[in-house]
């Protein structure tokens, strides 16, 4: 079974949404949790962006011992002295450093050429390398690029001295079978990365983050780049508890698993929902306030009879509560019952039905009944 280390950027592209910011304190506070729920990686913010978050990502260097501690820089020599002169204090430091390779970005962003940009590339992972031994490079829009010309760039950042290069799905361009293709495709045309870490990054533009995310480990990744809740630049990242959870359901699909104590994933998403000011919607996946909870009659019946019937994850599995049943008018005598045995009440024939009858009435028009106000029809 593979190893699929978890590079965690909450702190670093789930900071850049608007509203989000953090202060170093509160920085510590997060990459603390991250460092509890043993992600392999800690994107701890953008150093050469100003100089609080410099200070943040050293605090967090010093502070954080387990994770490799990394932050983003441009390709320009100023920026990754920047980013060293933070994340140098760290145990397992690492410099990333990010540049585009499609055209679009070439041309109309940096408004030169294929070759000026490699040579930009080249250079900055040679002079990153003479400061630290691990070096990420990510041919951001790596998904629109051209593939002889990605595959060069992959190819000659390894030769300069790259340990990690990430594969950038920048806009969430990517479909999941064309994403495992190409990353098949690099890893055949560039046998170079045999010895390196293959990593992905996957914005979620048209919901396909965690999909993409995915298809790359099936076809060969090992590192995937992730935040808590999925939150990120635009429409987010792929979403860490997503993928780790599909990964510890599914092994026998994807001969793979995590680190991570999955355990932590609940009360890491309530404290960056909080302190980021991101709440998540209800039926998120995994993390959302209704996943693990069961309305309707049917489906409480065959939770309370067996409960793989309904539930893939156990909720104690990500440290959530164990599930719940939302009484409601489309809830059955099944439910109603449990709640009544849970509380020691045990009623038969015509006074339960009497109950039950109660109950319906009072869901039609309240919408919700909880269960002790189903105890108190009883008394
Ligand atoms: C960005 C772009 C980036 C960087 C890639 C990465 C992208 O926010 O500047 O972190 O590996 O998606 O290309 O997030």
């Amino acid at each position: 079974m593979k190893t699929i280390k978890i590079f965690d950027t909450t702190l670093r592209d789930g900071e850049q949404v608007p509203g989000a910011k953090l202060n170093a304190d509160e920085k510590i506070i997060i990459a603390r949790q991250l460092e509890k729920l043993n992600v392999d990686v800690i994107e701890a913010g953008f150093p050469s962006s100003s100089p609080g978050d410099a200070e943040a990502v050293k605090r967090i260097a010093k502070e954080i011992k387990t994770p490799v501690i990394t932050g983003l820089s441009r390709a320009v020599k100023s920026d990754i002295d920047i980013l060293w002169n933070s994340v140098r204090y760290a145990d397992r430091p690492r410099i990333h450093i990010v540049l585009g390779s499609s055209d679009i970005h070439v041309k109309n962003k940096f408004r030169t050429d294929r070759k000026a940009v490699l040579a930009m590339a080249v250079a900055a992972v040679r002079h990153a390398a003479s400061l630290c031994p691990d070096v990420e490079y990510s041919p951001e829009d790596a998904t629109r690029s051209d593939i002889d010309y990605l595959c060069r760039v992959v190819r000659e950042v390894i030769w300069a001295g790259a340990t990690v290069v990430n594969i950038a799905d920048t806009v969430g361009w990517a479909v999941p079978q064309e994403f495992g293709q190409l990353i098949q495709t690099i890893r055949k045309r560039v046998p170079e990365t045999e010895g390196i870490t293959l990593s992905v990054h996957c914005h979620n533009d048209c919901g396909l983050a965690t999909a993409n995310t995915l298809a790359a480990i099936k076809n060969g990744a090992d590192q995937v780049e992730v935040t808590m809740n999925g939150i990120g630049e635009r429409a987010g990242n792929a979403a860490l508890e997503e993928v780790v959870m599909m990964l510890a359901t599914r092994p026998d699909y994807y001969g793979a698993k995590t680190a991570v104590r999955t355990q932590e994933i609940t009360l890491t998403s309530r404290m960056v929902q909080e302190m980021m000011h991101i709440p998540v919607q209800p039926n998120k996946a995994i993390i959302g306030g209704n996943a693990f909870r069961h309305s309707s009659g049917i489906h409480q019946d065959g939770i309370l009879k067996a409960k793989d019937n309904y539930e893939i994850i156990s909720p104690e599995m990500v440290g959530a509560v164990p599930h719940e049943f939302v009484l409601t008018a489309r809830s059955g005598r099944h439910a109603v019952r449990h709640i009544l045995e849970s509380a020691g009440i045990k009623i038969d024939g015509n006074e339960f039905e009497s109950v039950f009858r109660k109950f319906i009435e009072k869901a039609d028009v309240q919408k919700e009944v909880s269960s002790q106000e189903v105890i108190q029809l009883v008394q």
